[in-house]
């Protein structure tokens, strides 16, 4: 070796070395990099890779992305960009494709000028997916020629070939994930549509399609109306007052912002908001300049216009926002994100750019368009009228029950300590399976509040028949965090850190869930938002064999219980009988092991029901959350609104899912 050579291969393995260090970190704690390593962990790898493709698309090279889950379970992102640079790295010396590829935050984001907006708040980079995957393989197509390189958790498997030629230019990626990591590497086509149909409204430049080659099936996203369709897609199930939605769209100090929105006949406001198509679901500036123009614009021309007369029915901001649904999109540069979840955008100047543009672009709709505006602002009048007359009632009754307001629910056994941070409420359903949770809870910390008769349907309810409904003041008087848009909730008067709906797993306990969540959902978004909902699971089956008794929460859990306790007896065709068997109720013996399935909750025993569903040491929660709101608000009106058709196709639609609809 020369001199020159040597001091060369040294370095090579001085960054080879610090990269392993970098991918090894990943491996060991990748949760911390991906979030978790549960199927929404699986998942992100496939969005970390298309966001990629995304900021490629940004930039303005690329308006084409293809995702499939391929038979033998990887998954290949392919785009038509101009490839990751092959070439020597101009500082480490290596192809620029491997740096990438295995440097931590190598991603892209190395080439500022071009990469102005970037797509992943998460954007850890493809090298996390890479040190997270068994294999993975890139193929780059570009300047004429095909390049490709393959990784064994992370660690290339040899330099970067060359291929041949190609008139293509692109990224192509293949993974598989490492089951070392991940415990269950099932790719489900519902989960990666969900995000990837986001994004296609979000750029209405660029087709995705999402593509199953274990069963064909195959979706293709291309929202040519971009926000207006995606508007429309989230009130499919609800009555639009006006044709189509109003589109806003412009530019100011390089910050592009676009809005589109409309009203329909319910009374929630649903406004959806993006930064870099990152849901901001803990809202900004970007929202605070959005609500300000509105109200500012709707404000003036209603009073120019005769529509509102000074000294009458004053019209306030959440009257102009009653049965409005709007997604809003900038793009930032630098964003500030702020926040508990880090989903609030900070920067200051955006709430001007966004008021700007919305204010001038509304005022010239609203001249162009009177008989909208006339419509617009005639139901924020009756908007305004509803709260007045709700308010005079409510301070008749405060009034009336002063004293009442304050005490706690009769019904509500509570926990004897006080500190939130270590006490749970369960939601129970029913008197029975009330009394069971009642004694077999652990009192110090866990309270229990029964839950009579319906729950109201707040789809359909204003806000003053949602404060008069019995069950709904238990809850807010229980939880004592207010109730109404996030500046009502006060979450430092929350009593409990764990709010844990517990209800039956048939139709029925999955509809109380349902009206739980949508209540939820409308007027306590922050006790979701901030982690605080939760849902128990109770156990199925029981299966008893001798002393052994045992739990299984679904179908396949109990079958692989089945088969132990049968091992080294093995009749298939018996086994068969006892599993198809299993009515609910129905208790089955054979071969000394008894199955039975729970009927509901009020059947377990208090020792039961705390050993498999309440006992924080054995039992499994689902924490509800905010991850796809827009999402969760089109399911919600599907489910319990009022239209009867869009209904009738989800349920057909998505039959094998119903169990699991509303978690
Ligand atoms: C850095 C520089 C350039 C392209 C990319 C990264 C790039 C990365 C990915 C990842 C997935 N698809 C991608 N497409 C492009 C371009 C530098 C240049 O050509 O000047």
């Amino acid at each position: 070796m020369t001199k020159e050579q040597e001091v060369e291969a040294r370095q090579y393995s001085e960054t080879s070395i610090k990269v392993l260090e970098g991918l090894e970190a990943v491996r060991k704690r990748p949760a911390m990099y991906i979030g978790d390593i549960s199927v929404r962990g699986l998942h992100h790898l496939v969005n970390e890779v298309v966001d990629n493709s995304i900021d490629e698309a940004l930039a303005g090279f690329c308006d084409t992305i293809t995702v499939a889950i391929n038979m033998d379970g990887s998954v290949t992102v392919e785009d038509n960009g101009r490839g990751i640079p092959t070439g020597p790295h101009p500082v480490k010396k290596i192809s620029t494709l491997e740096v990438v590829m295995c440097t931590l935050h190598a991603g892209g984001k190395f080439d500022k000028q071009t990469y102005q907006v970037s797509g992943g708040l998460h954007g850890v980079g493809v090298s996390v997916v890479n040190a997270l995957s068994e294999w993975c393989e890139v193929v780059v197509s570009r300047d004429g020629m095909q390049y490709k390189q393959r990784y064994h958790r992370g660690v290339p498997q040899g330099p970067v070939e060359t291929l041949g030629k190609t008139k293509k230019s692109g990224t192509l990626t293949t993974f598989y994930p490492d089951v070392e990591i991940f415990k269950n590497i099932d790719f489900r086509f519902e989960v990666l549509e969900e995000r990837l149909r986001e994004l296609a409204y979000l750029n209405k430049s660029i087709s995705i399609t999402l593509r199953d080659e274990r069963n064909q099936e195959e979706e293709v996203f291309h929202f040519k109306g971009g926000l207006r369709d995606f508007v429309e897609y989230i009130d499919a199930a609800r009555e639009s007052m006006i044709k189509k939605p109003i589109y806003i769209e412009g530019e100011r100090d390089g910050t592009p912002v676009e809005l589109a929105f409309q009203y329909n006949d319910s009374y929630s406001e649903n406004i959806f908001t993006y930064v870099n198509n990152i849901h901001t679901i803990e809202g900004g500036t970007h929202l605070v300049g959005l609500k300000t123009a509105l109200t500012r614009v709707l404000n003036n021309y209603a009073y120019k216009n005769g529509l509102a007369k000074e000294g009458k029915t004053t019209i306030s901001g959440d009257d102009f926002r009653e049965g409005l649904t709007a997604v809003l999109s900038v793009k930032v540069a630098e964003p500030q994100f702020e926040g508990q979840t880090k989903t609030k955008l900070g920067n200051s100047e955006t709430k001007s750019v966004v008021e700007t543009i919305i204010g001038e672009q509304l005022s010239l709709y609203l001249e162009q368009n009177p008989s909208v505006a006339k419509r617009v602002i005639e139901k924020a009048l009756r908007a305004a009228e509803a709260r007045e007359a709700a308010r005079r009632a409510r301070d008749l009754t405060r009034r009336k029950n002063a004293l009442d307001s304050l005490s706690l629910p009769g019904k509500l056994a509570d926990c004897s300590i006080t500190d939130p941070e270590h006490c749970e409420i369960y939601l129970v359903e029913g008197d029975s399976a009330g009394g069971s949770a009642k004694q077999g809870r652990d009192r110090r910390f866990q309270a229990i509040l029964p839950l009579r008769g319906k729950i109201l349907n707040v789809e359909k309810a204003r806000l003053h028949k949602v404060l008069e409904n019995t069950e709904i003041n238990a809850m807010v008087s229980a939880f004592g965090a207010g109730i109404g848009h996030d500046e009502d909730i006060d979450l430092t008067s929350l009593r409990y850190g764990k709010i844990i709906i517990m209800t039956d797993a048939d139709v029925d306990g999955s509809h109380i869930r349902t009206l739980l969540l949508t209540f939820f959902f409308r007027y306590m978004k922050a006790l979701i938002e901030n982690g605080h909902v939760f849902i128990a699971q109770p156990p199925l089956y029981k299966i008893k064999k001798g002393k052994v008794e045992r739990y299984a929460f679904d179908d396949d859990e109990r079958d692989d219980i089945l088969k132990v306790l049968r091992a080294g007896k093995s009749d298939p065709a018996d086994l068969e009988d006892l599993e198809e068997a299993a009515e609910p109720g129905l208790v089955l013996k054979k071969d000394g092991i008894t199955l039975s399935r729970f009927k509901g909750l009020g059947e377990m025993n208090p020792d039961q029901l705390w050993e498999t569903t309440m006992n924080p040491e054995t039992r499994t929660l689902l924490r509800v959350t905010m991850e796809n709101a827009a999402e969760a608000d089109r399911l919600f009106q599907i489910l319990m609104g009022d239209a009867v058709e869009p209904r009738r196709q989800f349920i057909e639609r998505n039959a094998k899912y119903v169990r699991n609809l509303d978690v």
